[in-house]
């Protein structure tokens, strides 16, 4: 079985590499990444030689390339994790969103058609659903609300799952498609809100909470999303969409004074900022059909993930000093020329 994981260099594409790598030994994965900002192949280094495993540098809204590697590889599963993520981007420069996550998804699926894979797994999120009220702690998103996106990145998102939906009614294309909330946990960028405070915090730099930060997001995870991929893949039903995510609210202040006191810094670092654009007040899904379907609940409860992740930080400092020295992109061309 040969496994495609797009955006593999970045956050939740790498700890999948590594959780099929551990999961599914006999398995060949392919990784297709463009290696932009957000992707890092240091992250991957300790599997670059493993036989069963091969790194491409390539940009997924590029047909030539994709078909090539297709018809080189022969996936029978492809995962596509490879996106522009960023909100905050995504407000200041819309377009490499609408080529990456619409175009690129596209080209993906049609060289999927090419070559009849068995599988093609849309990685989507939450946001696709917009945001609810912080006042009504009853309601959730299920995968029957209706889209209704705030930001470029979640319209992107949306467009991709649309189109999605679309290859497999009008091709037969065998899609999934999963909806998750906001991951947390070893490999994350830092530009998102718990490695920015983290690294902002160790470094005694003041922490930007945007607004009051009374905004909600449903935490998970990371391999506890790699675990529910994995099973989507293998078990869940074609055409169908999956929300993942786990009951696990935080208001961002509250994360914030949670990172400070486990790293006993003062909350005098805590700089409120102007809010951001369109900024969505509440994330929280029901994974009842992920439980009900494919017995996935999360495993990892915030209160330990959080704990867990601030000490990844904390144990692999080089890891993101090279992100923010811009190091990461020096070593990235011997990386590359290993890989050829
Ligand atoms: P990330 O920004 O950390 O990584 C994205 C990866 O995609 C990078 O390695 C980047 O180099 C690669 N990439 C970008 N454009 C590419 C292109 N044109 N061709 C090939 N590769 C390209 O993102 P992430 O947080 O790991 O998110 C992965 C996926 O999960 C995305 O589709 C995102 O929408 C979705 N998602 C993320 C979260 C979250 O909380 N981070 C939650 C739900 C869904
Ligand atoms: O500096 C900050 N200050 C701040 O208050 C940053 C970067 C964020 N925030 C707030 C904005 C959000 O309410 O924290 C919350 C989380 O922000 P992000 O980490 O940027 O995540 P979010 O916008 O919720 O989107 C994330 O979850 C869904 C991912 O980035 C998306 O890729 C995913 O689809």
């Amino acid at each position: 079985m040969t496994v495609l994981v797009t955006g593999g260099a970045g956050f939740i594409g790498s700890n999948f590499v590594f959780h099929m790598m551990k999961e599914h030994p006999e398995y060949r994965i392919v990784c297709l990444d463009a290696l932009t900002y957000a992707g890092n192949l240091s992250t991957l280094e300790g599997v670059l030689d493993d036989r069963n495993f091969r790194f491409v540098k390539g940009d997924i809204a590029d047909r030539d390339l994709v078909y090539s590697l297709f018809d080189e590889d022969r996936p029978d599963v492809v995962v596509n994790f490879a996106a522009e993520s960023h909100v905050d981007r995504s407000i200041e420069d819309p377009e490499v969103f609408l080529r990456t996550n619409i175009i690129g998804t596209s080209v993906l699926m049609d060289a999927s058609r090419r070559c009849c894979v068995k599988r093609f797994h849309q990685v989507s999120t939450d946001e696709v659903y917009g945001d609810l009220p912080l006042d009504r702690p009853d309601l959730f998103f299920t995968e029957d609300t209706p889209l209704h996106t705030s930001s470029p990145y979640s319209s992107s998102k949306a467009g991709a799952d649309l189109l999605v939906l679309a290859y497999h009614r009008t091709y037969g294309l065998p899609v999934t498609i999963s909806r998750c909330s906001n991951n947390y946990g070893p490999y994350q960028f830092p530009e998102k809100l718990i490695p920015l405070m983290i690294i902002n915090a160790l470094s005694d730099r003041p922490l930007p909470v945007y607004g009051k930060g009374e905004n909600v997001r449903d935490w998970l995870y990371v391999e506890d999303h790699c675990r529910a991929i994995d099973l989507i893949i293998h078990h869940g039903r074609v055409g169908e969409v999956y929300n993942i995510g786990g009951h696990n609210e935080m208001k961002n202040i509250d994360i914030v004074r949670l990172i400070l006191r486990e790293l006993g810094k003062p909350e005098s670092l805590i700089t409120h900022v102007a809010d951001r654009k369109g900024h969505d007040l509440r994330y929280a899904i029901d994974p009842a059909k992920m439980h009900g379907e494919l017995g996935w609940l999360p495993e990892t409860r915030f209160r330990d993930g959080i704990v867990k992740t601030i000490r990844w930080y904390l144990d692999n400092e080089n890891w993101w000093k090279d992100i923010v020295s811009g190091h990461y992109k020096i070593v990235e061309q011997g990386l590359v020329e290993r890989c050829r």
